[in-house]
């Protein structure tokens, strides 16, 4: 489902679930696809659960420290960026056992070829001949984390969507051979216009391993980076501020940038800088960016040295332990196990 259709459904009885991988601070991409996406649905479900993919980054080599800051970071920048800690539950993965118990039991009724079809293990291991187990069964942990929530929605980038397929799978094998267990998810996939672009190359993904740091703002980046960043981003020779993603990916994704943070809309982006050059045009994306990013950047400061995201965290584990356990018990029993 995407969000055009979703506008139409009636959300009040529906529970949404999506994490993020703590592999860096997270992009004006990842802000704008996901975490926002969040904070809009949050007032209009019934449930809605957020976490650190932390066991899914150990899936490829992490340094301990940088992951260790990386993931109470996230948790950080999840509260700075709107995401209410009374309406959502946020919470480390790794926080609760359960999780890799359940995902165990799924390993268990999921074919070994199933998984070898996944495009993001083939990808990923193809990179790396040395990779772990865990890379492998990675998309059934991710069903795990899914399944044991209920989740109606799981918002995700495209890249996710054939991870969710799989966990469908998975619940409609393990339903069928043991009794109505699991919930159907459904992949909730972003339109194109909160798909935000590489500043340099704005026909590919922006995203948080890019290796040239010019092409990505960090949702950390300060007021100068964020200027530079954008000043310099590639645009066409045509001068003209026009939304043509074809033939003028550039300024169509710095537009894309504005409507998605202001009440701006294209037609009055196209009306506002008609006849305006680029510079003009940039340097209104950049304070436009700034003020978002400066907002959050107060809250995040704030909160890391405070102790009310280990009271969130503390009872989030709680809240999750016992919903996942309860599910783990109930497959247990299904499969013959003891109690
Ligand atoms: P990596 O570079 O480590 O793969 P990433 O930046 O591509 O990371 P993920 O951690 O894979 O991001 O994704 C987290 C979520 O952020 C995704 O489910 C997706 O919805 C969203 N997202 C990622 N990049 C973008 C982007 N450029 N535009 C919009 N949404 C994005
Ligand atoms: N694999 C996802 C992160 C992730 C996730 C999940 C997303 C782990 N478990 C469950 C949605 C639902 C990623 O890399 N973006």
């Amino acid at each position: 489902m995407n969000k055009k259709d979703m506008g139409s459904e009636n959300m009040q009885d529906k529970t949404i679930l999506t994490g993020i991988q703590p592999s860096g601070v997270i992009t004006l991409g990842n802000y704008i696809g996901a975490v926002k996406q969040m904070v809009r649905l949050q007032d209009v479900v019934k449930k809605s659960y957020l976490f650190v993919a932390d066991m899914h980054a150990i899936t490829v080599p992490q340094d301990p420290k940088e992951l260790h800051e990386n993931i109470r970071s996230l948790i950080a920048l999840y509260i700075a960026c709107g995401i209410d800690p009374k309406k959502n539950v946020i919470f480390l993965q790794s926080d609760n056992p359960y999780h890799a118990s359940v995902s165990w039991l799924l390993e268990c009724t999921t074919p070994f070829g199933e998984l070898s079809r996944m495009t993001q293990f083939k990808d990923k291991s193809s990179k790396n001949v040395n990779f772990s187990a865990g890379l492998f069964t990675y998309p059934v942990l991710m069903a795990a984390d899914i399944l044991i929530y209920d989740a109606d929605y799981v918002p995700v980038g495209i890249d996710q969507k054939q991870h969710v397929e799989l966990a469908r799978n998975i619940a409609e094998r393990f339903n069928k051979k043991f009794g109505e267990t699991f919930k159907m998810p459904e992949p909730y996939i972003s339109d194109s216009g909160t798909k935000i672009m590489d500043l340099l190359d704005p026909t590919k993904k922006m995203s948080k391993s890019s290796t040239n740091p010019r092409s990505v703002i960090k949702i950390l980046d300060t007021k100068e980076e964020i200027e530079k960043k954008i000043m310099g981003a590639t645009t066409d020779s045509e001068m003209k501020i026009k939304y043509d993603e074809k033939n003028k990916p550039g300024i169509s994704n710095l537009m894309n940038i504005v409507i998605s943070l202001t009440d701006e809309t294209i037609p009055s982006l196209e009306e506002k800088f008609e006849g305006k050059n680029y510079g003009e045009f940039k340097r209104y994306v950049a304070d436009v960016v700034v003020e978002e990013l400066g907002k959050i950047q107060k809250r995040y400061y704030e909160l890391l040295g405070s102790n009310e995201l280990d009271q969130i965290l503390e009872e989030a584990a709680k809240e999750t332990r016992a919903i996942a356990l309860q599910k783990f018990n109930e497959m247990k029993v299904k499969m013959g196990l003891y109690k």
